[in-house]
């Protein structure tokens, strides 16, 4: 048996929970054409029958002042603390290369396996990927160097494979039967946050924070769920709400039908907009949150 974690660092919006999903198989992080999607470590265990591979999802990595992108960045700080494996991914089309510096000030252990990791290679010609290789100087400091495409899942599989052989001996960390380390409450929170980070442009995506404040059980099978959504200005409550509350219905209805996927049984959700101010900034709501402690 071999096990490991195996960290997803890199840029927003290059693919990293994209990749995870696919490999998992199941949708554990959200997804969205915007950057900064993810705010949280999200971990996924893959079992195989020799192997239990543990992936961290990390928020993408970016200088932001508010005390919310610290708690990001130090869940990519610590999602590289002690990792078997690191997963550096570049959207190969983009910025297809890693920062290494960056990589050396944030490895507690240098000696850790890093690969790099070109992705969304389905949007670029083949004849392009080598050379744009070949010409990075630094390639050697990678253990392996892998072009893929995280959404149609070329090239995951053999990924995986590889990643097994890098993984040292040891029993399993998880049950098989523990797909995250994340509640119900807290992916139900994210399939609301999905919604209106798709619906909505500049800056309110970035404005708003979910939090479910009820999760009800009914004895018909279905559950009942009360979430607010959070805003920072009165002004962005009236975008969400929307003209006679077109626009949070739409989220909401949405959101139900993803809630449902999820849940497996019919949902009923309430969606309530509420105006906190400078919620970025409040250590007790991103506590509620999710988001820890800062380290000393
Ligand atoms: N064409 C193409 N698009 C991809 C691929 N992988 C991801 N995407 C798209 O890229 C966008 C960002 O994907 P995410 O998985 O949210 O990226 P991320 O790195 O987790 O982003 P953050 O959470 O913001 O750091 C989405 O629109 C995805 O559909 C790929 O292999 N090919
Ligand atoms: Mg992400």
């Amino acid at each position: 048996m071999r096990c490991g974690f195996i960290s997803i660092i890199g840029e927003p919006n290059v693919g990293k929970s994209t990749l995870l999903n696919t490999v998992i198989g199941t949708k554990l992080a959200i997804v969205t054409p915007k950057p900064q999607t993810t705010r949280h470590r999200i971990l996924g265990v893959k079992n195989l029958p020799d192997a239990q591979l543990v992936f961290l999802d990390t928020p993408g990595i970016h200088r932001g002042k508010t005390r919310l992108s610290r708690f990001m960045m130090q869940a990519v700080d610590e999602a590289l603390i002690d990792p078997q494996i690191v997963l550096y991914m570049t959207d190969a089309n983009r910025s297809p290369y890693p920062d290494l510096a960056f990589l050396r000030r944030h490895l507690r252990q240098p000696d850790v396996t890093v690969f790099w990791l070109l992705n969304k290679t389905d949007r670029m010609a083949s004849a392009q990927l080598l050379p744009l290789i070949d010409d990075f100087p630094d390639k050697d400091a990678f253990a392996e160097v892998l072009p893929l495409s995280a959404l149609r899942g070329d090239n995951v599989g053999a990924l995986v494979d590889c990643l097994v052989r890098y993984l040292p001996e040891s029993p399993a960390h998880f049950p098989p039967d523990m797909p995250t380390d994340r509640d119900e409450r807290f992916l139900i929170a994210e399939l609301i946050r999905e919604q209106v980070m798709l619906r909505t442009h500049e800056e309110v995506p970035y404005a708003v924070a979910v939090e479910v404040e009820e999760f009800r059980e009914r004895r018909d099978g279905g559950v009942e769920i009360e979430a607010s959504v959070m805003v920072e200005k009165a002004s962005q409550k009236g975008i969400l709400v929307g003209r006679q509350g077109q626009m949070i219905k739409a989220i909401g209805t949405q959101a139900r039908r993803a809630i449902g996927g999820l849940l497996h049984c019919p949902v009923r959700l309430h969606l309530v907009v509420r105006v906190r101010r400078n919620w970025k900034e409040h250590a007790g709501t991103l506590r509620t949150l999710g988001f820890g402690e800062m380290r000393g």
